[in-house]
């Protein structure tokens, strides 16, 4: 059931070539780097990200940022005005970590919100290096943002490759 005006758009590509008020990073809790979406962001957004996130590591976030929370930097060159940091969880077959799945959506709406931001892109969190089933992983986005209190008008998620743009379409659709 949807619960907001949240319009949820699906894109296959590289999200650092979109546009959109706050691009969604799936970081690790150091924020300072990585593979996967995270090294495309900060290659692609130039170092004033990596600048901003060593800030956060020297202030607020000095034992780095929590799993299924948060944080906003400058996006840099990219064509956004915010990067939105959230750490996924790693998968486990032993424990069901989907809550903190959801908490990435959820809290990344919520520093959108903060921000005003109105569009978000988000890429397929925990779905890559960190092992989550495409299919679960779509389920949990699309649900979470579905269900999210948030005043965001426009979601988009971008999607890398096929098999990730059908596993958000069966969602959607
Ligand atoms: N645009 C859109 N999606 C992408 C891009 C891109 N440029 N590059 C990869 N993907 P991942 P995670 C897809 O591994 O699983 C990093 O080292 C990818 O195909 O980026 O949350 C961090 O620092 C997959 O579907 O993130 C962490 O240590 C999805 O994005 C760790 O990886 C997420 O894959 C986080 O792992």
């Amino acid at each position: 059931m949807t619960t907001n005006n949240t319009t949820i758009k699906l894109v296959q590509g590289d999200i650092t070539r979109q546009t959109a008020d706050a691009i969604v990073n799936a970081a690790n809790s150091s924020l300072l780097g990585g593979g996967g979406v995270d090294g495309a962001i900060h290659r692609r957004g130039g170092p004033a990200i990596l600048e901003a996130c060593r800030k956060l590591r020297a202030s607020h976030y000095g034992k780095g940022l929590r799993t299924g929370q948060a944080v906003a930097t400058t996006a840099g060159e990219l064509d956004a005005q915010w990067v939105i940091h959230t750490v996924g969880p790693v998968h486990s077959r032993e424990e069901d970590r989907s809550d903190q799945l959801a908490s990435c959506y959820r809290e990344s709406l919520r520093v959108a919100d903060e921000l005003g931001a109105r569009t978000v892109a988000f890429p397929a969190v925990s779905a890559g290096i960190y092992g989550w089933p495409m299919d679960d992983a779509a389920r949990i986005a699309v649900e979470t943002v579905r269900a999210a209190d948030t005043s965001v008008e426009e979601v988009t998620f971008v999607l890398f490759d096929e098999a990730a743009y059908e596993a958000f379409d069966r969602q959607v659709s």
